[in-house]
């Protein structure tokens, strides 16, 4: 705090990039990423230590606590594993009715999103667009692009992560490359 009671901000975020001292910093590698793609050949086939995705997170509160807000910068550098472009993880919310707004920051993907009776569909991201999340329904980012595609979160502090159901289950559709363009597979 200085004198007159005007502190610096929590964190910067400028040029598509979250940081600040308070920001952390977690990656996933390509090694790290087994279980979610259809071609794990293909997977294996990539170097296993390079960066799939990192995120940059402001995290002001303690994990779990109520009303409380996180925000979150995902770059995702454009792997291709077989046919299918590199993507997020994915998760449900622990925290099952908590929402999420996700935007696109840089470069262009898709929002892969299926709610609870495994209905998929998908929206287009792209610089400045801005997606809803609803609770009960998981969400996945897909880079169908040829550079790094970024994407702003913001998410309660009491969501949590639920990936179990994914790990198991994955997403009832799958975004592939057909004929050089994104196509949205329905797998069940
Ligand atoms: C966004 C948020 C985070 C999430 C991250 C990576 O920044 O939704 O909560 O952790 O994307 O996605 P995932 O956890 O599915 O790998
Ligand atoms: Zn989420």
């Amino acid at each position: 705090m200085t004198r007159n009671g005007i502190t610096m901000p929590d964190a910067l975020f400028t040029e598509g990039r979250l940081v600040g001292e308070q920001v952390e910093n977690s990656i996933r590698t390509i090694g790290g990423l087994t279980g979610i793609f259809e071609d794990e050949e293909a997977l294996k086939r990539l170097p296993q230590e390079a960066l799939a995705y990192e995120v940059a997170s402001l995290l002001p509160v303690g994990e779990g606590t109520s009303g409380g807000l996180y925000f979150g910068v995902t770059r995702i550098h454009p792997w291709m594993v077989g046919d299918e472009y590199m993507m997020t993880k994915g998760h449900f919310h622990a925290n099952a009715d908590r929402a999420e707004f996700y935007w696109g920051i840089d470069g262009e993907g898709l929002l892969l999103l299926m709610d609870e009776n495994r209905k998929c569909w998908a929206e287009r991201v792209f610089p400045g667009s801005l997606h809803y999340i609803p609770g009960r329904v998981a969400h996945r980012m897909v880079n169908t692009g040829n550079e790094i595609f970024s994407f702003g979160a913001c998410w309660s502090s009491d969501a949590g992560h639920d990936y179990a159901s994914i790990a198991t289950h994955g997403f009832s559709a799958r975004v592939k490359q057909v004929n050089g363009k994104p196509q949205l597979i329905k797998t069940e």
